[in-house]
């Protein structure tokens, strides 16, 4: 690898209008992936960094404007003049679509981000843009607004230190939908790149909470399996741990095995979780497999049983990690290796390293074989009681489930099926559908714990017998299912927007992911999203979506009453919107009727005690504080938690706040009263009761409170519903999800579930 840089070695494509005109081409979707997706980009470059070993601490912060920024010890952006471009190099990396040594082998070890699309790409759909570099004992600084140079490249004067710091805004016009960086994400994000690159320190800073964490892994991926097996009992002491550098190659695996029937494992190819699996993942299952069973053959342990690479599986814990120069990402979301060489690779030099290590560690060998002997006659139990099961006809295609209202179609991808929650909402549906195309499944209650339960145990299970047949999955001549031959071109899963309906709702999910995540994988599961308000106004009856929508009807009742003085302006009626949506799903979401002065104020005394005279601290443990004012409508009351400034936009709230201008004067349409309006709080009250009035606002309890054509219209039929489509994200988030809310205890999972009901129902999993 040259060490020397010359601006030579970057390649210029094309231009940014492409990027900004199709931004979904480059970043994969407009939305909250998307909008972290740029964060990402701009992380990997301080990673790449790093990689050629130049830089060891990353900072990544989150600023209360909800801009991002990250901030590198590296050499610094070269800011020389580029030989064919006649302009800073900085200026070209910025500007230009693909410039950056990323594509040539001999500048880049790895490529980094999963698009490798660039950090001009960030900067063409940012509102602002701001680079410092500290370089050669100066500091200089530009920046951009939507792709393009507002300053020139300004010397600020001398430093002592290197590095990088680039700080942006996303452009709000392309990520319409999305409020704010989400803490936990980049929080994840970052604690994957410490385990994956266990040389650098990473930071992640939460400016609206105070909040800081540092992440350095020493152990690395040996560090990370420990991690992802904690609450599970390992069946021997230290992971088993690998590494390799074979020409432009890295290979890094650590396994270990819990008790536990499910696998775990985690592949990554340069930073990036190849979630769909690919070649190196086969090479490593082939190495595996064969080197338990040629010592176990050796050492005369099998007897009757035979072991067969499903049985090496149970209960492995792993993490695969690549470096290779050209990846090629295949796959529905390009996250599979499809390098054919590397298969043979990883296959040859794990197996020389397995039967090395079986050879010195006799116990650690015995114990794994043992435990995939276990596997076999599990697998055995299984495959007999499947017998048992296809015998009394219950899993025949040929017999459908009796409370499967199947639809007449015959076109798997015109057909739906709709996975409803309790019978009378079953029924419901099956009156609601139109059966040409829709098939309804009712299920029964709470469904089983995919999570601890073991395969052939799930088929004691009636309800998932009946999805199971229901979906048409089969068994493959080595007993796992296999869902080519599904019967539905899209599955819904339909439940009540209640703590009960998201838990079966998780219940199923889990099912499918653990045990048929192909389907997941074909993106066919989607969540429906029945209504959530239902509003009487004299007879009128209306159906409201989400927050969005009973908003827009209480503040046209609102302007209805009242108009905003001087005359019929309405002023603030857009800001008020966003802002009344946002307060009311924090409402919604953690039963607190918050105020934002007093969320704010919570927020600084949590970060550094001040409290203002106005507030009276009722309960303050340094996690949890409660406090109250008293203000011209009500006494506000709020209670929050550290976790809950990490969780929502609060200070996405704060901002919009902010943009309401007060003081304003309301008068009344009819008898002319004015009243004045002071806080952001009062406004949020007046409105919100005048708003109300003559209305009858219900939160929707349950799908069984509509009538069939109430559901058809809002949450069946195509033209008028809308569908979430369930997919695999980041792995480790996933687990972790799952962990919590499958575990043991009910508690906790119960509260994990009321406190992030938002994420639960846009798991993404
Ligand atoms: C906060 C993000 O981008 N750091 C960073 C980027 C570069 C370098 C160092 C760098 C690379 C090279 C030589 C080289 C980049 N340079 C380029 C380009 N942090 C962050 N730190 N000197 C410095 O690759 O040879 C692209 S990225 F193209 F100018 F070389």
């Amino acid at each position: 690898m040259s060490e020397e840089y010359t601006g030579a070695d970057i390649k210029v494509l094309e231009g940014l209008e492409a990027v900004r005109l199709r931004p979904g081409m480059y970043i994969g979707d407009t939305y909250e992936r998307g909008y972290h997706h740029l964060l990402n980009e701009v992380i990997d470059n301080a990673i790449d960094e790093a990689l050629a070993g130049y830089c060891s601490n990353i900072t990544i912060t989150l600023h209360s404007d909800g801009s991002a920024s990250v901030v590198d010890d590296g050499r610094g952006i070269p800011v020389d003049i580029h030989p064919t471009e006649g302009i800073s190099t900085l200026e070209v990396v910025m500007t230009r679509l693909h410039a950056g040594g990323k594509f040539d082998k001999g500048v880049y070890k790895v490529s980094g981000g999963l698009h490798g699309v660039g950090v001009s790409v960030v900067n063409a759909l940012s509102e602002w843009l701001e680079a410092t570099i500290w370089r050669d004992g100066k500091e200089y600084f530009m920046r951009f607004e939507r792709g393009k140079p507002v300053t020139t490249l300004v010397e600020k004067g001398s430093c002592l230190k290197r590095g990088t710091s680039v700080r942006f805004l996303p452009d709000k016009t392309i990520f319409e939908d999305v409020k704010d960086f989400d803490f936990s994400i980049v929080q994840n994000r970052a604690k994957e790149l410490a385990y994956l690159n266990p040389d650098v320190v990473l930071k992640v800073v939460n400016e609206n909470t105070g909040k800081e964490k540092s992440f350095k892994y020493s152990g690395g991926i040996k560090d990370y399996v420990i991690a992802l097996s904690h609450g599970k009992k390992p069946v021997f002491n230290t992971p088993i741990y690998f590494k390799t550098s074979k020409e432009d190659l890295i290979i890094e695996v650590s396994l270990i095995y819990v008790d536990d029937y499910t696998e775990n494992l985690l592949s990554y190819v340069n930073n990036i979780n190849t979630v769909e699996g690919g070649t190196h993942v086969v090479g490593f299952r082939t190495a595996l497999t064969r080197s338990v069973v040629s010592y176990a053959q050796r050492n005369g342990l099998l007897k009757k049983e035979q072991i067969i690479g499903e049985d090496t599986r149970e209960g492995l814990v792993c993490v695969i990690s690549l470096k290779i120069p050209n990846p090629q990402f295949e796959g529905q979301t390009k996250t599979k290796l499809g390098n054919s060489e590397i298969k043979s690779v990883m296959e040859t030099c794990l197996f020389e390293f397995f039967s090395r290590y079986f050879e010195e560690n006799p116990a650690v060998a015995k114990t794994i074989v043992g435990k995939c002997l276990e596997a076999a006659r599990g697998r055995e139990a299984a495959r007999k009681a499947r017998e048992l099961v296809r015998r009394k006809g219950v899993l025949d295609s040929f017999s459908l489930p009796g409370k499967l209202a199947d639809c007449q179609t015959e076109d798997v991808e015109k057909a739906e099926l709709f996975i409803v929650e309790g019978e009378s909402a079953g029924g419901s549906a099956k009156q609601a559908r139109d059966r040409n195309f829709q098939a309804v499944l009712p299920l029964k209650g709470k469904i089983l714990n995919a999570e601890k339960a073991k395969l052939h145990k799930i088929f004691d299970f009636e309800e998932i017998k009946a999805l199971i047949a229901a979906l048409g999955i089969r068994f493959d001549t080595n007993g796992a299912l296999d869902a080519s031959k599904v019967r539905y071109g899209k599955v819904i899963i339909m439940t009540d927007a209640d703590v009960d309906g998201s838990h079966i709702m998780t219940l199923l999910l889990t099912f499918l992911y653990r045990h048929v995540r192909e389907l997941i994988l074909q993106e066919r599961v989607f969540v429906a999203q029945p209504p959530l308000y239902r509003i009487k106004t004299g007879r009128k009856e209306q159906y409201i979506k989400d927050e969005k929508g009973l908003v827009r009807v209480l503040i046209d009742n609102f302007y209805s009453i009242w108009h905003e003085e001087p005359n019929g302006q309405n002023m603030i009626r857009n800001v008020l919107e966003k802002y009344m949506e946002e307060r009311l799903r924090i409402r919604e979401l953690r039963d607190i009727d918050s105020s934002v002065e007093g969320i704010l104020v919570a927020r600084d005394i949590l970060i550094n005690g001040a409290i203002p005279e106005k507030w009276t601290v009722l309960f303050n443990n340094g996690d949890d504080v409660v406090i109250q004012s008293e203000s011209k409508f009500t006494t506000m009351r709020v209670g929050v938690n550290r976790r809950f400034f990490d969780s929502i936009s609060v200070g996405h709230m704060d901002r919009l706040a902010s943009m309401v201008s007060l003081p304003v004067v309301f008068s009344n349409n009819k008898t002319g009263s004015k009243v004045r309006i002071d806080t952001v709080d009062e406004l949020y009250y007046f409105v919100y009761t005048e708003g109300s009035k003559s209305i009858s606002i219900t939160r929707f309890k349950g799908l069984g409170e509509m009538n069939p054509d109430q559901l058809w219209e809002t949450t069946m039929n195509p033209q008028t519903r809308s569908l979430v489509k369930v997919t695999i994200g980041e792995a480790m988030h996933a687990d972790e999800v799952f962990s919590t809310l499958m575990g043991e205890d009910v508690e906790p999972r119960k509260k994990f579930i009321e406190e992030n009901y938002d994420v639960v129902t846009n798991l993404d999993v």
